[in-house]
């Protein structure tokens, strides 16, 4: 059967916030949960990822998980190593232990973030997209945390039979603002079509996708993410010339340009809290 009751940690955050508005017109009901409260939520569940009682009771009866808290962008080790690794395992462990049969992981494409981004005009010819079996090569702490996700999803999936669908997502905000979030934007209404996909896929084991719409200049393989049943309807290509206008086309001798992660691989983005 469909899953119903979904687990949505990390439902304060910006994805979070969007797939509350979105996700239940898929017919899913949410229990919200997140370390800091949500004001119009008055019964999500605030706890954090280190409280594996909370996590138990939060996962007990839910038919899957969408798993999106933790630290989205760099932090120390120490942090990074509370809230994204100890934390995802104390979920997992929770999962396991209440039956949970399906997680949906919110991985990052920082985990490939020192990948070479592919060159050429757009859109690139299938064999020039970064497949999704490409070397992990993280670019923070933060990206290294989501190759850990990944991993720790393969273990749950091939010693205890949860099955994982990891998405390595690109940049899902309602618009993009930068010349490299049109290669790897993901429209929140296609981030809940892959979601759904995600949650409700004829697929068992761990599965890795890349995470974006259509986009016209694309650096990835999106057969992947097609394959679980997702058909994204978006592409940033219509707020190309203005972005390219203000910013110019990415130049591949500028170190915060060359790889998949942008200015992750030189002056990442740091966690204010
Ligand atoms: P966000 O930073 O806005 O939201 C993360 C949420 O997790 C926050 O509400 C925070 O309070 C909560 N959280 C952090 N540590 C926690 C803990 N120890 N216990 C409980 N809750 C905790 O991030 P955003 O943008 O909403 O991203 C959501 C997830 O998707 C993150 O895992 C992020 O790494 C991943 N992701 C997001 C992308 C995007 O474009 N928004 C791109 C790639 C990955
Ligand atoms: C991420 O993993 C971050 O969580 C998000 O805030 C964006 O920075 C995104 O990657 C990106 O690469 O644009």
């Amino acid at each position: 059967p469909a899953p119903r009751t979904i687990l949505l940690t990390g439902a304060a955050g910006g994805l979070g916030t969007l797939m509350r508005g979105l996700l239940p017109s898929y017919g899913y009901e949410l229990r919200l949960f997140d370390v800091r409260p949500i004001p119009d939520a008055p019964d999500a569940i605030v706890a954090d990822l280190a409280d594996r009682d909370a996590l138990r009771e939060a996962v007990r009866g839910a038919d899957a998980v969408l798993h999106l808290a933790g630290i989205s962008l760099e932090s120390t080790f120490d942090k990074i190593l509370r809230a994204n690794i100890e934390g995802t395992h104390n979920l997992y462990e929770a999962v396991r232990e209440e039956g949970v049969r399906r997680v949906v992981f919110a991985s990052s494409n920082h985990a490939v973030g020192f990948t070479p981004r592919p060159e050429g005009a757009y859109p690139l010819p299938p064999e020039a997209l970064i497949p999704i079996d490409t070397p992990l090569r993280p670019d923070t702490y933060y990206g290294l945390s989501k190759c850990f996700g990944e991993d720790l999803a393969q273990l749950y999936a091939d010693l205890h039979g949860v099955d994982t669908v990891s998405v390595r997502i690109g940049s899902c905000f309602p618009e993009p603002t930068t010349v490299r979030m049109l290669s790897v934007w993901m429209s929140p209404a296609d981030g809940a079509r892959l979601f759904h996909a995600a949650l409700t896929a004829d697929v068992t084991g761990h599965t890795v996708v890349y995470g974006s719409s259509a986009n016209t200049r694309l650096w990835w393989d999106l057969a992947p993410a097609r394959a679980l049943g997702y058909e994204p309807r978006d592409d940033s290509e219509p707020f190309a010339a203005k972005l390219v206008a203000e910013q110019g086309e990415l130049d591949p001798d500028e170190p915060a340009h060359a790889n998949l992660g942008g200015a992750f691989c030189t002056t990442p983005p740091v966690w204010p809290y």
